[in-house]
């Protein structure tokens, strides 16, 4: 029971998140969120998960926002606990996912004295987040924790911070003003601008259909297709988005970015109009903007005004989701003969170029190549929902890893190492009946590795396989190719990460050969435990044939 008479702020804090449909909070305590975890314990639409770092809560609630489809929250306490979750915000700023930072901050009674780990909230997280606040009127807490959640979710999906002071949570709210939830919808296209966009891409000679992250989001693979078909233009998806298009359709080319196949670049370089439909023309996607040509015309499709142009100036500027875009496209566009010769052209070179190179005859450790056909065997098993955060191993999936299912690959282009483990936890706690694989870098897992003992706390099941090459070796081929092989910080010693994943509970598996990949993660998946693949590779594995460390050399 509580211990004071009537309910505070904070209460209202927590009330107000599950009103707005919030289901999941992680993160760690501390002096200044214990008002807000004890009115957790009365109630119970919010599951509070303690991770052993903020960082990872932050990441967990971003894997849990892109499997859901909706917010998660993460928690910390005013100036190191804060300072922690930068990072997770980041990376989910870059990637638009909608996440809610909840920050218990000094109080305001003893505020801009530096008072104990004091630090400003809202121009830590400015950065980092589409909106940060910190509410002083404790009546106003209902209100403005409500608009923070629902803010994540309107227009662009991105974070958000909301920062509580402690004495404005622990005041007392008796008759909390409530808000209703309610959606957004996405902005429908208007009919001119597809009017336009449909006579210059039926116009075109080379046109190019590229999908990003927003495509997925909006859920368009259905008719993005049929304007594929209608238009008989090729579709290439972006860097790390592989699920934004399957890649059984007789159209699909490849994903840009970086460890791009030449048939997907030739693609992009040689269109006369490229369709980016909810696709931000990012750095590794365009070649470091060097891909299309000066003369392409661009049509683009974005929800977001502010992503309208940002790199390209484009013929037509389409405010709109990509479904509604692609299906009005597709109803509009006529076909041409020669562009369907062009779109069979590129796919059959595209299929020819991602056929996986054999292994190596000779080599120490597991080769990557046995690694994707071992990752092939448990998709075509058990459908399992992919998390890349495997920097150079990403390379490997990009070229070589067919997938399909909408929603079934989690990339990491925001770039943070360390993403992978409690992202796919944050994704397997909102998907629960589907197998989540995490791959990560023996370097990046390291960095997290402490949640192991979340996973196994929560019972979340989920199975990293880690390409351990006991190197920093995104950083050691920068070094080989652009420093002269001066190597200088890139080669560690690993502990036996199959012992640690027992250790912490979890079931542990080493793998040092290549015929036992596949048999190994099939294993961990039917276990039904959280369980760790250490894969032994040579200190020298690295990216696949012919692809160079990304950068200027
Ligand atoms: C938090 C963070 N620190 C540093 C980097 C720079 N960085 C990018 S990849 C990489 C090495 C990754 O090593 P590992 O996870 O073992 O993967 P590998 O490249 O060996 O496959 C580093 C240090 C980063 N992206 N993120
Ligand atoms: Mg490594």
């Amino acid at each position: 029971m509580t211990d004071h008479q009537q309910p505070l702020a904070a209460d209202a804090a927590i009330e107000a998140l599950a009103r707005q449909g919030i289901t999941h909070a992680f993160g760690v305590p501390g002096t200044t969120t214990m008002h807000l975890l004890d009115a957790m314990t009365r109630q119970d639409a919010v599951r509070w998960i303690s991770t052993r770092h903020e960082q990872t809560a932050g990441h967990m609630a971003d894997g849990f926002a892109r499997g859901a489809g909706r917010p998660a929250v993460c928690m910390a306490s005013r100036g190191p606990g804060a300072a922690n979750l930068v990072i997770a915000m980041h990376n989910a700023f870059a990637e638009s996912v909608p996440v809610l930072a909840v920050i218990g901050q000094v109080d305001d009674e003893i505020v801009l004295r530096e008072s104990f780990e004091e630090l400003d909230m809202v121009d830590l997280f400015r950065p980092v987040t589409k909106w940060a606040l910190e509410v002083h009127d404790h009546n106003r807490v209902p209100e403005l924790v409500a608009r923070a959640a629902h803010a994540t979710t309107a227009g662009r999906r991105r974070p958000v911070m909301v920062s509580l002071p402690l004495d404005v949570q622990t005041r007392e709210l008796p008759e909390p003003a409530f808000r209703e939830a309610f959606e957004v919808p996405l902005p429908r296209p208007a009919p001119e601008s597809l009017d336009r966009a449909a006579e210059v891409l039926s116009r075109a000679r080379r046109p190019l259909i590229i999908v990003g992250g927003g495509a997925e989001h909006a859920g368009a693979q259905a008719a993005v297709a049929r304007l594929a078909e209608a238009l008989d233009a090729p579709v290439a998806g972006t860097w790390l988005r592989k699920s934004a298009f399957p890649d059984t359709h007789a159209a699909f080319v490849g994903c840009l970015g970086f460890g791009a196949l030449p048939a997907t670049e030739t693609a992009f370089r040689e269109a006369d109009v490229v369709l980016a439909l909810g696709a931000r023309f990012a750095q590794f996607t365009t070649r470091r903007y060097t891909l299309p040509s000066p003369d392409c015309a661009v049509i683009q499709v974005d929800v977001d005004p502010e992503e309208l142009g940002r790199v390209y100036p484009p013929v037509v500027a389409v405010l709109g989701d990509a479904r509604h875009a692609a299906e009005g496209l597709a109803d509009r566009v006529t076909g041409s003969e020669e562009r369907a010769g062009r779109v069979a052209g590129l796919r059959a070179d595209y299929l020819t170029e991602s056929i996986l190179p054999p292994a190596p005859e000779a080599q120490h450790g597991v080769s990557s190549a046995a690694v994707v056909s071992a990752l092939a065997r448990a998709r075509d098993a058990h459908d399992p929902i992919i998390v890349s955060d495997a920097p150079t191993f990403a390379g490997w999936m990009q070229r070589y890893l067919r997938v399909t299912r909408p929603g079934s690959f989690l990339g990491n282009a925001g770039g943070a190492m360390g993403w992978g483990l409690p992202a796919a936890l944050g994704a397997k706690l909102a998907r629960p009946d589907e197998p989540v694989i995490c791959v990560s870098g023996d370097g990046s897992f390291w960095m997290v590795a402490q949640d192991l003992e979340t996973a196994v706390r929560e019972d979340i099941p989920v199975v990293v396989v880690i390409t351990n090459n006991f190197a920093y070796g995104n950083t050691r081929d920068r070094q080989r190719t652009a420093h002269g092989g001066r190597y200088i910080g890139v080669h560690y010693d690993n502990p036996d990460f199959a012992a640690y994943a027992e250790l912490c509970g979890a079931l542990g598996i080493r793998v040092e050969r290549d015929e036992d990949a596949g048999e190994a993660i099939d294993r961990a998946l039917r276990s039904g435990r959280p369980a760790v693949v250490d894969v032994i590779q040579d200190r020298d594995e690295g990216l696949p044939p012919g692809v160079l460390p990304p950068g200027r050399s």
